[in-house]
């Protein structure tokens, strides 16, 4: 019974450690993400940890990106995470295979260069 048990929690742990989503810190600053080309396993669940530096307010913006992935849990809004300044939000979500142009739509941010990329692969 002993061994059983012991087996059905090694099982427990492995299918546990096997689901449990990765998380990827992605840090927002004026005008930059960090890091700027953020690389994620296509179908496997993830935690975007959206960290904003700045006083200011920044969004992470890319809505192909959304559109594609499943399970996608938070505060998403038309391909949008607003993340205020000196805060952070987590988004989960199952990436979808492809290459997907990330930026952040705040007035002139774009021009300042905060864009980036989010290769799934
Ligand atoms: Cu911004």
């Amino acid at each position: 019974m002993r061994a059983f048990a012991l087996a059905a929690l090694w099982l427990a742990t492995a299918a546990l450690a096997q689901d449990a989503p990765t998380r990827v810190e992605v840090r927002l600053s004026s005008f930059d993400f960090t890091p700027s080309t953020i690389r994620l396993a296509a179908g496997r669940p993830v935690v975007l940890h959206l960290v904003n530096d700045g006083r200011g307010g920044h969004n992470f913006s890319a809505p192909e990106f959304f559109a594609a992935a499943r399970n996608v849990g938070g505060q998403v809004h038309d391909g949008s995470v607003e993340v205020p300044g000196r805060q952070s939000v987590e988004v989960r979500l199952t990436p979808a295979r492809g290459s997907y142009r990330l930026r952040c739509t705040h007035t002139l941010h774009t021009a300042f260069g905060m864009i980036g990329e989010i290769v799934v692969e």
